[in-house]
């Protein structure tokens, strides 16, 4: 298969370099270079996994890009219009689409702007990071969930074999927004607390965050029910007890952003459960107050 990737961060490069092996691969990126090397390493919680490598990637090839049979997006869903703006001439119109990112609330403009496209989504608990320019480092395992959100996407059961043969575990689901509901749960809870409190994912297993994660789970449970998601808080907050654990020596993604004072993903994660709570007519006050917090750091980028 020709493999497009839209967006080279983390999470973009591990899954180009498994992919690798079997397809042929290009990256798609905002600078218009025309090559890109990728040091891929693994940490101690993959090395049974993933070897250390080089790869060569062509970058930014329209006739690539025009041959892809499938085009794999990672870049950050505030990011998604401009991306897919900047790349959709190139798009055959069955060329399916994958779209994988923290958050939820991308999915109508990414239907609108590829009206002809068989569309997927994807929600991975893999991990990486960069801890330089040029190389990735594979830093936890586990399972890639994807599935259709179009009439035709809904029929490529098929590449939950093609992505789990590149990096496994990953699994087809029938309704890929449950899924997504439940990632989403676990990042309202652990990404904006590690971040306001500049910690990492397993110092919020500190009782003095016992019973704010407790109320976080309550109100998403809530609005994921009134979605026709039924679920208990309770049930979620056991399954964000069990990522703190797992990341425990992990920096979360919006701990990142804002350390590195880039913009995060917020709008799409508590916004998100906040729009849809609001639409269900429900208080969600500890999220809407997390989701004030981290709105009040981003202005303050600006002051400093
Ligand atoms: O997805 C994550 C993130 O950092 O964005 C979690 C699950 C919180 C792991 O760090």
């Amino acid at each position: 298969m020709n493999i497009t990737i839209i967006g080279a961060g983390a999470i973009g490069r591990l899954w180009g370099c498994k992919l690798a092996g079997k397809h042929n691969v290009q990256y798609w990126t905002r600078d218009h270079r025309r090559q890109l090397t990728i040091h891929l390493s693994a940490s101690e919680a993959t090395q049974h996994t993933t070897s250390s490598n080089t790869f060569d990637f062509e970058a930014n090839q329209e006739t690539f890009l025009a041959r892809s049979d499938l085009v794999l997006v990672t870049v950050k869903a505030f990011q998604i219009a401009g991306a897919i703006q900047a790349a959709r001439p190139h798009i055959a119109p069955q060329a399916t689409v994958v779209v994988m990112h923290n958050g939820m609330g991308s999915q109508q403009t990414v239907r609108e702007m590829l009206p002809d496209n068989p569309i997927v989504y994807a929600t991975t608990a893999q991990a990486a990071f960069r801890p330089s320019e040029d190389e990735v480092r594979h830093t936890g395992i586990g399972p890639t969930l994807l599935g259709g959100i179009t009439a035709q996407g809904n029929r490529l059961q098929q590449l939950g074999q093609l992505f789990d043969d590149a990096l496994s575990p990953c699994q087809w689901q029938d309704d890929i927004n449950l899924p997504l509901w439940r990632k989403l749960a676990i990042n309202c809870a652990i990404n904006p607390l590690t971040a306001l409190h500049n910690c990492k994912n397993g110092e919020l297993a500190l009782a003095q965050f016992d019973t704010e994660l407790t109320n976080i789970c309550q109100e998403v449970a809530e609005v994921m029910t009134a979605e026709g998601y039924p679920v208990a808080g309770s049930e979620l907050r056991q399954q964000v007890d069990t990522v703190i654990k797992a990341t425990a020596g992990n920096f979360s993604s919006m701990n990142q952003d804002v350390c590195h004072q880039r913009q995060t993903e917020i709008d799409y994660i508590s916004g998100y459960l906040i729009a849809r709570a609001k639409a269900h007519q429900i208080a969600v006050p500890c999220n809407q107050r997390l989701w004030q917090a981290i709105k009040e750091l981003e202005k303050q980028y600006h002051d400093q």
